[in-house]
């Protein structure tokens, strides 16, 4: 029996148990029979999570895009593994066969030899979602070249520091985007960042929207013309197992984002495993995933995992509300698509729009349904059962992390029986459990605490780039010999897993992870604003949204409170982004802290939550009596 394809609940019980009573040779069987590689490992696995140090089949030697393209030229040249949807449903889709990947991807990969990236190197891509994007990151990894995406959201100051913190030699972008209605001048921005980023030497620009763009003369080069000239074959780096694949930014609870480094061996078999099981996927099945590849789970469900599977994957590059609320339902009915797989955020976006722009369109080609980014509340669950499955589609409550490389704890479809709200049950090889606050594991069922796995699984970020002390801090350090998530989860009396969220600063407003800290910094950038702290609350579309206090100066000219909202905002804006702007702004005279100095954000989230008749003791507060205060002028 193969280990890589799961196919009833029984099967998943045995192949779960055979994970765990030896994780080496279970990984070792799924890495043998499914991938190509130059020459075999020495060593299945070695670790301490002391240190920490992690490292899968060290000594073997593979290119991760020879196992995405090569090998399936010959059975798959013509199938199509990337389909192209654009912002315009006018504009035709793009449909990119195997074979024509495999060209697009080596000249590229030619084009990038020629502009000086070797192994080892870092490119920064800051595209939109256009096939560009995925041809480079494939294109990097052929070379060795450590790729590191940035959202093309995130504003130029959010881009300059991921660039220089890892020291990017390359920037590839393009003169802008379409998003809905919305052109994106990503040039400009990238242009702005580059002040700052004496880095980068080279910057490759692909045309998307034809705008007339500023190019520097011994810094910008136009992508089109170099790929005109660049040969169709180019030979692959061959990487060793542990060699870093790529670096994608997360926000971390405290200032600077975490440059989460992940290796090639280990990622490929993981996101391989995951994708063919977790989506049931199946030759000649369509799949989407509506994410951007600048996040974790477009680099791991766009691209890695699907074209390891030899599986078509739709790349769109609009939004879900242009030209109106029916954009993926039309997409669904036109592309046949098999598995969608979205974020709750969206869901319950578009569950608030009349149900005929669900039923306009054919919707029966779905077979999975997929929900990853933050927990999904009820509500959203059933809507999308019933409106979108129509109660015939499993639904995968996907949980895992930048860190986590790929899906960690999720229903398998037509075998995991399914319960709203629950991510269920851990993929075999993983081994969650839930620790009290003293660091001891909690048995049985029907309990809570802090999600942490035990042992290590082949997709585990290795570092922090450059900065490793912070990656044992952050995810070693809470509870010995363990990884800690940063989430709390509940285990229900049948041993599924629900994940109630967060327990540290970090927020998720509309999927996107948000730290408290750098939005706070960013606040307090502005002249008149003395201290801040930012807290999240429910919303009703985005799960969370941000509620900021903050202190003010004492200083005369900023008495107009709309305009100083406004202009805080745009701070934010041009610090992180949009994503992260406030809601809700509450000017007060003190912030309630701890005798050492620290906010407690625990009682300012209870006071946005409205949950101010169960705010605990505020005794040893240095100051409690702001905490009356700060309810009484608490904004609705
Ligand atoms: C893949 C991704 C990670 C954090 C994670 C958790 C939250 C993700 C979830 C979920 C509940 C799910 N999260 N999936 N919470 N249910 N199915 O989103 O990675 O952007 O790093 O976010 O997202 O809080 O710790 P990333």
């Amino acid at each position: 029996m193969s280990n890589y394809h799961i196919k009833n609940f029984e099967e998943y019980f045995h192949v779960y148990r055979k994970s765990i009573r030896n994780p080496e040779n279970f990984w070792e069987e799924v890495a043998e029979e499914h991938f190509l590689w130059r020459k075999r490992w020495d060593n299945v696995l070695s670790w301490d999570f002391k240190k920490p140090e992690v490292k899968w089949f060290e000594g073997g030697k593979l290119n991760i895009t020879e196992n995405c393209i090569d090998r399936h030229l010959r059975i798959r040249g013509d199938k199509t593994a990337i389909l192209f949807e654009p912002n315009d449903p006018k504009e035709a889709a793009e449909h990119i066969s195997y074979k024509e990947l495999y060209k697009r991807v080596n000249k590229f990969a030619n084009v990038l030899k020629s502009q000086g990236i070797k192994k080892g190197d870092r490119v920064c891509i800051y595209l939109p979602m256009i096939p560009e994007l995925a041809i480079s990151v494939l294109a990097c990894a052929r070379i060795g070249a450590i790729h590191s995406v940035v959202f093309a959201g995130f504003s130029s100051s959010a881009l300059a520091t991921r660039i220089n913190d890892s020291s990017c030699k390359m920037v590839i972008t393009s003169d802008g985007g379409f998003r809905g209605n919305k052109t994106i001048n990503l040039k400009s921005i990238v242009d702005e960042a580059l002040l700052k980023t004496p880095c980068v030497e080279t910057v490759l620009v692909a045309k998307r929207i034809k705008s007339t763009i500023e190019m520097k003369e011994g810094r910008d080069v136009w992508l089109q013309p170099l790929l005109d000239k660049a040969d169709e074959e180019c030979e692959i780096e061959v990487m060793d197992a542990e060699d870093p694949l790529f670096i994608l930014y997360t926000s971390g609870s405290t200032g600077m984002p975490k440059g989460m480094m992940h290796t090639t061996g280990g990622y490929m078999v993981y996101t391989a495993f995951t994708f063919k099981n977790v989506f049931q996927y199946r030759e000649n099945d369509i799949f989407w995933c509506t994410a951007d590849i600048g996040w974790i789970t477009g680099h791991s469900y766009i691209v890695y995992g699907p074209l390891l599977n030899g599986a078509t994957t739709v790349m769109f590059e609009g939004v879900p509300s242009y030209p109106d609320f029916g954009r993926f339902w039309e997409i669904v009915d036109k592309h046949k698509v098999s598995q969608f797989y979205t974020a709750p955020t969206a869901i319950r976006a578009l569950g608030k729009e009349s149900v005929d722009f669900v039923e306009k369109y054919d919707l029966s080609s779905l077979k999975t349904l997929g929900s990853v980014g933050e927990p999904i509340n009820e509500e959203a669950w059933h809507w999308y059962n019933d409106n979108i499955g129509k109660k015939k589609c499993p639904i995968v409550d996907t949980w895992w992390q930048t860190e986590t490389g790929g899906i960690m704890i999720s229903p398998i479809p037509f075998v995991t029986p399914t319960k709203p709200t629950y991510a269920t049950l851990p993929m075999p090889g993983i081994q969650p459990t839930l620790l009290d606050e003293n660091g001891k594991e909690i048995t049985g069922n029907q309990v809570d605490g802090r999600l942490c796995i035990k042992f290590p699984w082949p997709s585990m970020a290795r570092t922090i780039w450059g900065n490793h002390d912070r990656y044992r801090e952050t995810y070693f350090s809470a509870f010995e010999n363990m990884y800690f998530t940063g989430d709390g989860a509940l285990r229900d009396e049948v041993g599924y897993y629900r994940i109630t969220g967060r327990v540290d600063d970090v927020i998720i407003v509309s999927g996107h992870n948000l730290g408290t800290a750098p939005i706070e910094d960013a606040v307090n950038e502005h002249p008149a604003v003395a201290e801040s702290a930012i807290v999240g609350f429910p919303h009703d579309v985005k799960g969370n949204a941000l509620y900021g206090f903050v202190i003010l100066k004492e200083t005369g000219e900023y008495r107009d409170h709309t305009n100083l909202r406004k202009e805080i905002n745009q701070i934010i804006t041009e610090h992180i982004g949009p994503i992260a702007k406030l809601d809700k702004i509450q000017f007060t005279v003190g912030l309630p802290k701890t005798r050492s100095g620290k906010i407690m954000r625990r009682i300012l989230r209870k006071i946005a939550c409205d949950e101010i008749g169960n705010l605990g003791d505020t005794s040893t507060l240095l100051n409690p009596e702001v905490v009356q205060e700060i309810i009484d002028n608490k904004i609705d």
